[in-house]
This record gives structure tokens, sequence and C-alpha cells, in this order.
């Protein structure tokens, strides 16, 4: 089933429908970006609601089976639809919907707001990728990949972090990124303690770390991954905390599997920081799943109930951090793939020194 047909499924009876009014899961349904519309779900008919700005362009990009509607005012559109149709009970996106909008939609639809399921259904839905989700979020990683490969040529004693960071978004452009995933972290020095630093003018120095947390997004998804570099030599200290974030990693990826709770993944990283005795500097969770979002469910932590299941992507990002000194992150995403997961990053992990 696709995900149209799984929330048709989710309709209790033909009276009933699902409205769904956020533009991310409006774009995940239709295939359609727009800032306004809507998208409606009956048991028999899946539809996108547009105004005049974006129906011509809908028309040429949605598929079958959504049908593209062109508006005039969408409540009055929408109670024409449900007389028509005989629908009294509409979902809302309960997650998503402000208190303004719920008022303003309670006064005038004429059918009572659900606002029970919708948004855990649809979140549940887009957790599992299909292969041509998967493959904009493999673009966008290699996009980024391009472009951090080169930036590495620019990464000397001397230039700030600011540099880095505007060259490296530059390069995600003009390597085909609709924009960066995130305000880019480019941090160096002591910046790297800071798990979401902002670059800033601090100068790169032989001896530094310098943490690249670094995403581009791809026809409206998204892609995620961290490097911890060294710039001319890395101390003992930096090649130990290297050495057990990388382990952390590693023991996380071996625990990426079609049917383990995305919890036992956070487990699998976390135990190993602990036994090294770090575990009070590794405070977030290891992961989180990566789509038309840069953070969605599931989360890898200590408190997810998400099982794992093939099709997913998740992120495996453990790092220890010692205030005023360093931290390490190393990220990668993985598509879950039985017991076998994917890694969709291609640069090495291993610590890069750079001369
Ligand atoms: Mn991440």
């Amino acid at each position: 089933m696709n995900s149209i047909e799984s929330l048709q499924a989710f309709l209790p009876d033909s009276g009933t429908a699902a409205l769904i009014t956020s533009s991310i899961n409006n774009r995940y349904l239709s295939g359609f970006e727009s800032t306004d519309g809507a998208y409606l779900i009956t048991r028999d008919k899946a539809r996108v609601l547009l105004d005049f700005r974006y129906f011509e362009a809908a028309s040429k990009q949605v598929q079958p089976p959504t049908q593209v509607v062109r508006f005039s005012r969408l409540i009055d559109d929408l109670n024409s639809i449900f007389l028509k149709e005989n629908i009294k009970h509409v979902y809302i996106e309960d997650a998503d919907m402000t208190v303004a909008g719920f008022g303003e939609y309670s006064r005038a639809l004429n059918a009572e707001l659900l606002t029970d399921g919708l948004s855990d259904k649809l979140s549940e839905l887009r957790m599992v990728k299909t292969d041509a989700e998967v493959e904009k979020i493999i673009k966008a990683q290699r996009i980024t990949e391009r472009a951090l490969n080169e930036v590495l040529n620019c990464l000397k004693p001397g230039v700030t972090e600011r540099e880095i960071a505007v060259e490296l978004e530059h390069l995600i452009k003009v390597y085909g990124g609709e924009r960066v995933a995130f305000d880019l972290i480019c941090i160096t020095g002591a910046n790297t303690s800071l798990p979401h630093g902002v670059p800033g003018d601090r100068v790169v120095k032989e001896g530094d770390f310098f943490t690249f947390d670094v995403g581009s997004v791809y026809e409206g998804y998204h892609s995620d991954m961290t490097r911890t570099v060294a710039v001319g030599y890395a101390t003992d200290e930096m090649r130990e905390i290297y050495d057990i974030v990388l382990e952390a990693h590693i023991k996380a990826q071996q625990a990426i599997k079609s049917g383990v709770p995305a919890r036992d993944v956070d487990a699998a990283a976390r135990d190993h920081i602990e036994s090294k005795g770090y575990g009070e500097c590794f405070g977030h969770s290891t992961g989180h799943g990566v789509g038309l979002e840069i953070h969605e469910v599931p989360a890898v932590s200590k408190r997810s109930h998400t099982v794992l299941k093939d099709g997913m992507i998740i992120t495996d990002e453990p790092g220890i951090y010692l205030p005023g000194k360093f931290g390490v992150r190393i990220e990668d995403m993985f598509l879950v793939r039985g017991d076998d997961p994917l890694d969709l990053a291609e640069i090495p992990k291993d610590l890069i020194i750079i001369r």
C-alpha cells in the first residue's frame, strides 16, 4: 500500500475525510511544494487544493491518483465538497495546526474536526522511505560530500570558521543543493565542545580539531553528516577520544537492524562511551530520522519506543564533548535494510589530519 492508500484505509468510513494543511505533509502526499493550500483524502479520492498561483505548475507535476483542484476560498470549496460527498467528520493534523487555525476551521467548516491520530499516522508513514525518497536523500548526501571534499582544501591555519561555513554553503548550492539542510556547524578549537556551536570569527590553528556537521536539501529531502578532522596534528588525547567516538559509532551501526528497538542502537553507542568513563560527556541522543525534515521520527534515544523497519533512514552520531578543550562527533545516515544497514556516506571515518 502506498501512503495515500494507507490514509484511505485509516479513515473509518466514507463520511470521514483527512485534511492535511501543513506544507511538509502536503508536499509528501502531492509531490508538489506550495506555501498555501491543502490535501484532502476521502475513501475514494485524493485531491490537492491549490490557488491560482500554483494551479498551472501543479497540473503538470502532480501524478495520479492525486487530482489537482483550484480553489478560490479554501473553506468554501471544502464545504461544498463536504456537502456534495456527505462528509461529516474530518481529521486534521493535531500536531501541526495552530490554535488560531483550529478555531477558524472549527467555526467555518461544516464537519466535525477529529484531532486524534492523523499526525501520528503521517509520521508513521513518513518514517519508512520509498526507493525514490532514498534516492533523493543519497543525492543530497553526495552534494554535501562533493562540497566538503573541496572545502577541505581551504582548511588551513589562519582561516576562520565563518569563511569555511560560507564557502561550504556556496559549494552546496553550486553542486545542485536547493539549500543547506540547517545552519551548517563549522567550528574549531575549543568551540568543538559545543554540540550546536555557531561558526564565528575563531581562527583555525595547528593542533585543533575542526567539526563539520553539514547537510544539503535535494528535491525537498535532507542529508546529515558530521566529520571531525584535525589540522596539522592530533595530540594523544585527541586521538584517544576520536577512537572512542568512532568505536561507539560502529557499535551503534552494528545494532541497526530491522526489528530492533531504536533505543538499542542508542544503548550500543552510549554503553561504549560510558564504559570508557565519558558517559557524562555524551549528553544528546544517538540519532534521529531524516527525510523531508532534518529531524524526524524515529528518535534514536533512550526513550524511543520505535522498532526499526526496512526503509527507515536514521542517523548514528555519538559524540564526546570536553568543555573548554574540544569535542568529537562522527555522524552518518543509515538505511535500515534487514541485518545489514546501508551507510549513505562515502567519506571515510578514520581520523583525517589536514596538512
Ligand atoms: Mn544529525
